[in-house]
């Protein structure tokens, strides 16, 4: 921002809650707001009219707002923000407000509520946002005079985007947004009783040096902590230092590139069978900003048994929460790896960007041994000549992009093949909703992850279930001409849920025929965005490729083998070494 324009909006004015709201935004440096208006924010919405600095982008669901600014997020490393009226407009945030929580998104929730003196009265259109939202947000506000925005947003900011980062939400009353006061910014902020990073303990990190120096058959497992801090050079540092090979989360998908030599792709119920064997067989297991989720244990009482558990984390309430650890680190991820290359002598010499196994290193045997599994197990799948395979349409994205696109996905099977079969140089490119597994999430939050990115390829994966969950939010591609390239893998089916009926309820399909779901490509032309259909592998890849060379948005209805299962899978209840490697149909 340039100074006189700041100057400009710091200036002590009489003005109205509305304007202390915007004005604060632009001063937080919030570059676009996703919103929907009501009632009870009208004044904020008066407050923009003809307001050139303020951008404010309009979905058409609340729910497409809050994904989009939780993909803006995940793609930028910034705050979100997003607006929406009291009552519905407020409870329709909720599953937003509840992802972004699980996954530690940091956002900004503004709602409007009824006025101060109708609070409580059950008036029209109120809601207790704050009370209902109480377990997924870090912390909630109730702004109750117009003065005290600037320090309640101030802090709001800053308590999302610090230690483990996570939705705050800010609920400002009809009144409070009309009512005038002078407008005083603080330039400090400061929350008392809140530590955001703890301080790293050195002793910690000298015994896991020592554990590290000592161990012959070492892991890392990288989750979403490694992306949020900022860590992936230190972390590729670590592994290519001390030939340690990279597990990762769903979550940490893109903390190590997904083609380097040390990569042992993702781990869990639907992870590699390198990954997951290397979980069974460490002697050494460190985890860096993973929390340990079921989805990558499968069975705590039976995960890593033969390893030494070091658990770096931000938050000390994960340590011990559920994968006991004789070696925790509590503290930012990126501040503890720095400090344990340090303790490692690791910080000169070796370019961070080199990559490559060393296998001259202590730990070659185990590389050697991981390298012979993985050359055994590949990721695999029957690819016939005719029809096509939802993995192939996978492939293809990542071949003709080189890794490079920034790729958000529903939940479901599309997204466990994206996960495995995509391809992931940098951090903050696989955008996906792991904790709470949001269906609905993929599309819009593509929308923000483009707008936080103008000039980078965004692409969204959704299943052909999912994307009838916020398909509405195509008007908003067409309008601004946002270019995401919107893939459906259509099977016809929940296929994930499917998937489950097929192998845990001995194949009875219940309720998960999608029939009567739109022509796609119908769907997409009636709002403006060019539709592609593909129906076989040769169809697939020209589709791709006319996508990504188109300047506007376009979305590809792929159609996919219906029965096709992703594999390898561990059950639900089964321990890691239960893993089904399976062969697809
Ligand atoms: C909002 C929501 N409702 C229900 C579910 C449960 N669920 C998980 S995967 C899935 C099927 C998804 O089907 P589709 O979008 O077609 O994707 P596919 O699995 O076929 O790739 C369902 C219903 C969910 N995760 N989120």
């Amino acid at each position: 921002m340039k100074k006189q324009d700041r100057e400009r909006l710091l200036r002590r004015e009489v003005i109205s809650g509305s304007e202390i709201l915007l004005r604060t935004l632009l001063l937080e440096g919030v570059e676009c707001v996703f919103g929907y208006p009501g009632g009870s924010v009208l004044y904020i919405y008066d407050a923009m009219h003809g307001n050139p600095d303020f951008n404010h982008l309009l979905t058409r669901h609340e729910q497409g707002a809050i994904h989009a600014a939780d993909g803006y997020a995940r793609a930028t490393g910034k705050t979100g923000v997003c607006l929406a009226t009291s009552g519905p407009g407020a409870t329709n945030l909720i599953t937003g407000i509840a992802t972004a929580y699980a996954d530690s998104v940091p956002l900004v929730v503004i709602t409007g509520n009824v006025a101060t003196s109708l609070l409580g009265t059950d008036a029209f259109q109120e809601a207790d946002i704050l009370g209902m939202t109480q377990p997924v947000t870090k912390h909630s506000y109730m702004a109750r005079r117009p003065g005290d925005l600037p320090r309640i947003l101030r802090e709001a900011f800053y308590l999302a985007s610090s230690g483990r980062k996570g939705p705050v939400l800010v609920d400002i009353p009809k009144d409070v947004s009309a009512a005038t006061a002078e407008f005083i910014y603080p330039e400090e902020v400061s929350v008392r009783g809140y530590t955001p990073a703890p301080e790293v303990s050195p002793s910690a990190v000298r015994e896991l040096g020592a554990a590290i120096r000592r161990a012959k058959r070492p892991l890392l497992i990288a989750g979403a902590g490694v992306i949020h801090s900022g860590a992936e050079a230190e972390l590729a540092r670590l592994a290519r230092g001390a030939g340690i090979p990279v597990t990762t989360t769903l979550l940490g998908i893109g903390a190590f590139p997904t083609r380097d030599p040390l990569a042992l792709g993702m781990a869990g119920m639907h992870g590699t069978v390198a990954a997951n064997r290397a979980i069974l067989g460490c002697d050494l297991l460190i985890s860096v900003g993973s929390r340990f989720d079921d989805r990558l244990t499968m069975r705590p009482d039976r995960f890593a048994r033969q390893a030494v558990i070091a658990h770096i984390d931000i938050d000390a309430a994960e340590i011990d929460k559920l994968v006991p650890s004789s070696l925790p680190v509590v503290g930012d991820a990126r501040a503890v790896l720095t400090a344990l290359l340090h303790e490692l002598e690791l910080t000169g010499g070796e370019e961070e960007g080199e990559a490559g196994a060393r296998h001259d290193k202590p730990t070659g045997d185990w590389l050697n041994e991981l390298e012979q599994i993985r050359s055994i197990y590949p990721l695999r799948y029957h690819n016939p000549e005719d029809g096509l395979k939802p993995q192939y349409v996978i492939e293809q994205m990542a071949e003709l992009t080189g890794g490079e696109a920034i790729v958000t996905t529903d939940v479901g099977q599309h997204q466990m093949w994206t996960a495995q079969f995509g391809w992931f140089n940098q951090p903050r490119t696989l955008i996906t909703s792991g904790g709470l597994g949001t269906m609905g999430f993929g599309f819009p939050s593509a929308i923000g992850a483009q707008i936080g990115n103008p000039g980078r390829t965004v692409i969204s994966v959704n299943g052909d279930g999912g994307m009838q969950m916020c398909s509405q939010e195509l008007a908003v591609c067409a309008l601004h001409g946002i270019p995401v390239k919107i893939a459906v893998i259509n099977n016809r089916t929940l296929g994930m849920i499917k998937q489950w009926q097929e192998l845990v309820y001995d194949g009875r399909h219940s309720h998960i025929d999608l029939s009567g779901s739109p022509d796609f490509v119908k769907l997409a032309q009636a709002y403006g965005v060019r539709g592609l259909r593909a129906e076989t592998k040769q169809e697939a890849r020209k589709a791709w490729m006319e996508a990504l060379e188109h300047p506007g948005p376009v979305l590809i209805d792929f159609v996919v083998d219906r029965d096709e299962l992703v594999y390898p899978m561990v059950p639900q209840g089964k321990a890691l070494e239960d893993m089904i490697i399976g062969t697809s149909s």
